[in-house]
């Protein structure tokens, strides 16, 4: 079946073909229920049909980083590299929809602009940008974390003449060879692309305003012989990454920073730094709790940075030190920190000269000083979690605007899955679940197979709707908060998207579930066997 311009029928409309949107409609489509998923894009992949900038990677395992729910799909694929890149992702995803006959059920280039519950018949009515309407008794909104790019909220930057490009939608094949290239944004986004574009461009002008921690990546082939062992040995692998908090299995050093000698802690930084990724994270138990712990391996960092780059000024001005490693979300990269040492790259530091306003042919800080440039790169970052929901004209029940609620009050779920006053409308890894702060893989399985469960359960015991209890919800944002209060998360002058503050007048709310998957998935799997507890099924 197919949508049409008129109404079409269906018990599930899902939001978004990436990791999440995919996995929704093979597994509820195979326990028949009806289902038509609607992407913006005109092909699968989500995060990874958009960002394909040059250097583009993820910095989980790919062996990890992938789905754990077909034996054959896992067994049959073949990762190439320790750490994916982006075209090898989206090679993966697309080989997914096909092996699974999944594109018959998806209508691409549509975007979904308005969902309206009709209480009589409980069951959402959606428009697309094209005027299709879609009726479904389930919204399931896999819309992504960080599928909409931020503002642009540079000053005077529309008098900019040049060329801009997004990092978010980069055109595929474009490599700015030879041009004088700007770039803005020292994120996980920045610390990818300014080592890839440094190789190819004339002249590299870096904007940062807040310094990040940069993580070596240490990416490299992986070989047949390793592919065959992490292949026999998946059903366990996939077992261990669903119990440990971050959703994919790390060998945390259980002890604390000073409980060891000094040598023994510096020769511990130094073996994670070495090996390279998230690990690093790992090296001692407390690093996201005691701000004394936090110190010490900002301190080694701070000396890696001094040791890499030639120039003190620019070494300094690399160095974060408003904020503890970790509140911010760790980067990782490869030679970010050598790409300073090249002629034809400069770091321009507009946290200590701010930067006045961009004119025709790049842009003039607050001294006078000017830089040129034809081409400026934008790798400003996302209006994270809640850009995808207050960007389409979302109405619950009494008409009220989900859009309204979240820019006034803040993004708030019970248990990351529903909002009150939003019956059936089911999110995916977003706000008030772990997301972004575990493999989102793991994340994302957790939640379809708690959906495919409702959704079982509500057939089988004739229930139409699921709504999350007012006095529930307001409980959990109250854990989330607090659970992210135990750690150094919300310390320092970040301004993570973690908690909204990159965006101008955004409410700040702690918007990821800081527990993990372990703790999570007791609290969402608890809540199932005490017939869903915390939302009202009718
Ligand atoms: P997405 O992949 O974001 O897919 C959502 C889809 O919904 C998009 O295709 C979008 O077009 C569509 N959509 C949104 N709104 C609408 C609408 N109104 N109408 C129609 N379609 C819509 N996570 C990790 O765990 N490890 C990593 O290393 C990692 N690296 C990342 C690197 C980058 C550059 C980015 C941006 C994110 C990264 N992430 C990483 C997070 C990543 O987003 C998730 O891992 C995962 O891909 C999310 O899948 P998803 O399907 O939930 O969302
Ligand atoms: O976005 P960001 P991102 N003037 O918000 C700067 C995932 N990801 O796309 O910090 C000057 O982190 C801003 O400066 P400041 C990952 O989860 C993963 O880089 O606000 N600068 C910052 O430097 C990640 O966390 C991978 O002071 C401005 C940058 O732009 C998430 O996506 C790779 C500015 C934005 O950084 C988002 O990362 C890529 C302004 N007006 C992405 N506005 C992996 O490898 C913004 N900035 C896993």
């Amino acid at each position: 079946m197919s949508a049409t311009p008129s109404h079409t029928d269906y018990d599930v409309l899902v939001v978004g073909a990436g990791f999440s949107g995919l996995y929704l409609l093979h597994r509820l489509r195979s326990e028949g229920h009806r289902v038509r998923v609607v992407e913006r894009a005109p092909e699968v992949g989500g995060t990874w049909y958009w960002n394909r900038y040059p250097g583009a990677r993820c910095d989980v395992e790919s062996v990890d980083y992938s789905y754990s729910w077909d034996e054959d799909l896992q067994q049959e694929w073949d990762w190439t590299e320790k750490y994916p890149a982006q075209h090898d992702i989206l090679a993966y995803l697309t080989h997914v929809a096909d092996r699974f006959d999944l594109r018959k059920d998806i209508d691409f280039e549509t975007t979904l602009t308005g969902a309206e519950w009709d209480e009589s018949t409980s069951v959402w009515t959606a428009t697309a940008s094209d005027g299709r309407r879609y009726r479904a008794r389930f919204l399931l909104m896999a819309v992504g974390c960080l599928s909409v790019p931020k503002d642009i909220d540079l000053p005077g930057f529309d008098a900019f003449t040049g060329r801009v490009l997004r990092t978010y939608d980069w055109p595929e094949g474009e490599d700015l060879a030879g041009h004088r290239v700007g770039v803005v944004g020292t994120g996980s986004t920045g610390a990818q692309v300014i080592p890839a574009l440094a190789k190819t461009v004339a002249d590299l002008t870096v904007v940062q305003r807040t310094p990040n921690f940069v993580i070596p990546t240490r990416n490299r082939p992986l070989n047949d012989g390793e592919l065959d062992e992490i292949k026999a040995d998946y059903p366990d692998r996939r077992v261990r990454n669903r119990t440990h908090p971050a959703g994919v299995f790390r060998d945390d050093n259980p002890k604390t920073t000073f409980e060891v000698d000094d040598a023994e802690r510096e020769a511990t930084f130094q073996e994670r730094w070495d090996g390279g990724g998230i690990n690093f994270l790992g090296s001692f138990a407390d690093l996201m709790f005691d701000q004394a712990a936090n110190d010490a391996v900002a301190e080694f960092v701070h000396a890696k940075i001094d040791e890499t780059v030639d120039d003190p000024t620019t070494a300094d001005a690399l160095k974060p030190m408003s904020y503890p490693l970790g509140a911010k979300r760790p980067v990782v990269a490869t030679d970010y920190y050598e790409t300073y040492n090249r002629d034809n790259v400069r770091l321009v530091d507009v946290k200590t000269t701010p930067l006045d306003t961009f004119t025709p042919t790049g842009f003039r800080l607050a001294d006078g000083t000017e830089y040129q440039v034809d081409t400026m790169v934008l790798a400003t970052g996302f209006d994270a979690f809640t850009g995808a929901f207050t960007t389409v004209d979302i109405r619950g029940t009494g008409g009220r605007r989900l859009s309204d609620i979240w820019n006034q009050d803040g993004a708030k779920t019970h248990l990351g899955l529903g909002a009150a006053g939003f019956p059936n409308m089911i999110i995916v890894a977003g706000v008030g679940s772990p997301s972004v702060l575990a493999n989102m893989i793991t994340a994302i399985e957790q939640h379809v197979e708690w959906i495919s469960r409702l959704l079982d359960t509500m057939r089988s015991e004739g229930y139409t709707t699921i709504e999350a209890q007012e006095d529930a919800q307001e409980a959990w944002v109250q854990t989330v908060e607090e659970v992210a209060g135990m750690t150094l998360w919300p310390n320092g002058d970040s301004g993570s998207w973690y908690r909204g503050a990159n965006i101008d007048g955004k409410v700040q709310i702690f918007m990821p579930y800081a527990a993990g998957v372990v703790e999570y998935g007791a609290a969402i799997d608890k809540s199932a066997a005490n017939g869903y507890e915390g939302f009202i099924l009718s």
